[in-house]
């Protein structure tokens, strides 16, 4: 995840180093035409002293060819890097310095799936952060790295201990509903989040809601099968309610601490779709809403995670297909836009391929530790 936007970052940064190499280089090429112009000034000195001791008319002294003339200050300003062209010496950072920086930063984020309001509220928190900061120019980049570092893990939401509080519901089993559009990975999330909690010592049911799909039911049963965890089915073209309050009962009767309902894919423009969505929560009374999202569909994810909040009210989200996701943009966004965590990503197709989302992870990865 993020290696796209990890490089682009790298490439953003990198302009300082690329300069301080640079400033070296004419650095040594000064100090070395410096040397030569001493060294022909001595030569010309004593051939002068030979010359007038001979007295003879002394040679002009030969203006000093092109390549060895001083940089101008016009050709400074065109080869001075981008930071550098920002700050001179110390500087108190102002708005027009920010603007310049955030120019090319938020064509990497466009790039990397980060929606405009995300972008906007990272913009904000690095204002917040760097106007009026005092910064010398040998510091910018470490300054303007650890405040795009601390901006980003504003809009990231971490989620509270998921297994704690499981655990800590005592009366009821902890009910946790999944939806999303079609394919995006909800059926196998559960099957991964049932093995997670099952490891923690957590005893799960998976009801098999999805009744509208071919093979939903046998997919789940076959999880369920190699998890040694009980699934909940009823037939084909049931009411998936029913299904949800069967598993719930069915956990109480049996001491089991978690229920994990599966839901069939269904695009959220479809308001009949929602609809059923809606009383499948009215009578499983999830403790935990889950919209689970493709992080590879970038905006598209963030613009599924809007609707369905606004629909039905999402507690968080499960950011499946993370390892083929080289942007990761989408994680930024929904965490912005939904103000809920995200509370797991999807990291492959095995049962241990489920990450717990953590905002220093995600700083790491983008390379801004
Ligand atoms: N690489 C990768 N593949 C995943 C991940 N999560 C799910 N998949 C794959 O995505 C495909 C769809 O997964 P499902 O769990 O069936 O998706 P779903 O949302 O239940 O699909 P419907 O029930 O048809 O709506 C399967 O081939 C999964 O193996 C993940 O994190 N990484
Ligand atoms: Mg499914």
């Amino acid at each position: 995840m993020f290696k796209n936007l990890k490089n682009k970052l790298k490439g953003f940064f990198g302009k300082t180093e690329e300069s301080k190499e640079k400033t070296e280089k004419k650095e040594e090429k000064k100090i070395e035409k410096a040397i030569k112009k001493e060294a022909k000034k001595k030569i010309k000195t004593s051939e002068k002293k030979e010359e007038k001791s001979k007295e003879t008319t002394p040679e002009p002294t030969p203006e000093p060819t092109e390549s060895e003339q001083e940089p101008s200050e016009e050709k400074e300003k065109t080869k001075s890097s981008f930071f550098s062209k920002i700050i001179k010496g110390t500087t108190t950072l102002k708005q027009e310095h920010l603007d310049s920086i955030f120019e090319p930063l938020e064509m990497i984020l466009l790039e990397n799936n980060v929606n405009l309001s995300t972008i906007d509220k990272i913009k904000s928190n690095l204002e917040k952060d760097l106007i009026g900061v005092e910064t010398k120019k040998a510091d910018i980049e470490k300054t303007i790295r650890k405040s795009l570092s601390n901006s980003i893990k504003e809009v990231l939401i971490e989620p509270l201990n998921l297994i704690e509080k499981i655990k800590n519901k005592k009366l009821e089993p902890y009910t946790i509903i999944f939806f999303g559009i079609n394919g995006s990975g909800k059926t196998t999330s559960i099957a991964k989040l049932a093995h997670k909690l099952k490891k923690a010592g957590i005893k799960p049911v998976m009801a098999a809601a999805d009744t509208f799909r071919a093979a939903s039911i046998e997919q789940l049963k076959i999880h369920g099968k190699k998890l040694d965890i009980p699934v909940i089915a009823h037939d084909y073209n049931s009411d998936p309610a029913a299904v949800a309050f069967d598993a719930k009962d069915y956990a109480k009767k049996h001491k089991l601490n978690c229920v994990l309902i599966d839901t069939a894919g269904r695009m959220y423009t479809k308001s009949n779709l929602m609809k059923e969505m809606e009383k499948i929560i009215r009578v499983s009374k999830p403790d935990l809403k889950i919209f689970v999202a493709e992080s590879i569909t970038g905006n598209d994810a963030t613009e599924q995670a809007k609707t369905f909040n606004e629909a039905v009210g999402i507690d968080g989200t499960i950011l499946t297909k993370a390892d083929v996701d080289e942007k990761g943009g989408a994680a930024l966004s929904i965490s912005q836009v939904t103000g809920k965590p995200i509370y797991f990503l999807g990291t492959g197709q095995g049962y241990n391929n489920l990450e717990d989302f953590k905002k220093d992870k995600i700083i790491k990865n983008l390379g801004l530790e």
